[in-house]
């Protein structure tokens, strides 16, 4: 390998990862976590759903006018006892979960991930909040932490402008 090709290795990834878009919290009663965020930190909902692919109830949250764009909470919890964040809680109690990051195109970093030996969950990238695209890079290949990658859906215009 040249000297320039070494230096072009994190120069690309760095063009496909441009933020990091959230942090997970595993919670036991969403609406319960939702009111400690918002009458101790005064932050606001910006998102909720249910996404039954990965077993999460799930919202959104930001400080009150964060610039577009910004990083925020994602506060889960688990809708049934097999799913993965149920299994979480049972073993580590409530707590980080996960650190995501945002991609521009999730295909390629995953593909040059794996070309580098990194181990992703899933072979290709399943539906994330709000139609994103996202995959895991499994925790022992990332010094202990459950990265989640996410491209988000061309329209998703969610702020916290409100
Ligand atoms: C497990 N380990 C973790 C971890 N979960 N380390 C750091 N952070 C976590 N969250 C470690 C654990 O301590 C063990 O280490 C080892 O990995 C195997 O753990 P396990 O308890 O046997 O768990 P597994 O292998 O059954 O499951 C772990 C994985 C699972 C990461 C494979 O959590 C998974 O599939 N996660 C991806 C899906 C997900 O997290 N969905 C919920 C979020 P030792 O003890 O062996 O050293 S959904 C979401 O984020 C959405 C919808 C979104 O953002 O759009």
């Amino acid at each position: 390998m040249t000297t320039e090709q070494t230096d072009a290795r994190p120069a690309l990834a760095a063009a496909l990862v441009t933020g990091i878009d959230h942090v997970g919290i595993a919670v036991p009663d969403l609406d319960v976590a939702i009111m400690w965020y918002h009458d101790n930190l005064g932050m606001i909902v910006l998102h909720e759903e249910v996404n039954e692919d990965q077993g999460v109830r799930e919202a959104m949250l930001s400080v009150r006018g964060a610039p577009v764009g910004s990083a925020q909470l994602q506060l889960m919890a688990p809708i049934d006892d097999t799913c993965t964040i149920a299994k979480f809680i049972d073993k580590r109690g409530p707590g980080l979960q996960q650190l995501a990051y945002r991609v521009s195109d999730i295909d390629a970093l995953t593909a040059r991930l794996r070309g580098q030996g990194v181990r992703l969950l899933y072979d290709a990238p399943r539906r994330g909040t709000a139609n994103s695209r996202i995959n895991f890079v499994h925790p022992k290949d990332a010094g202990g932490v459950l990265i989640e990658l996410v491209e988000p859906a061309s329209d998703n215009a969610h702020s916290a402008d409100h």
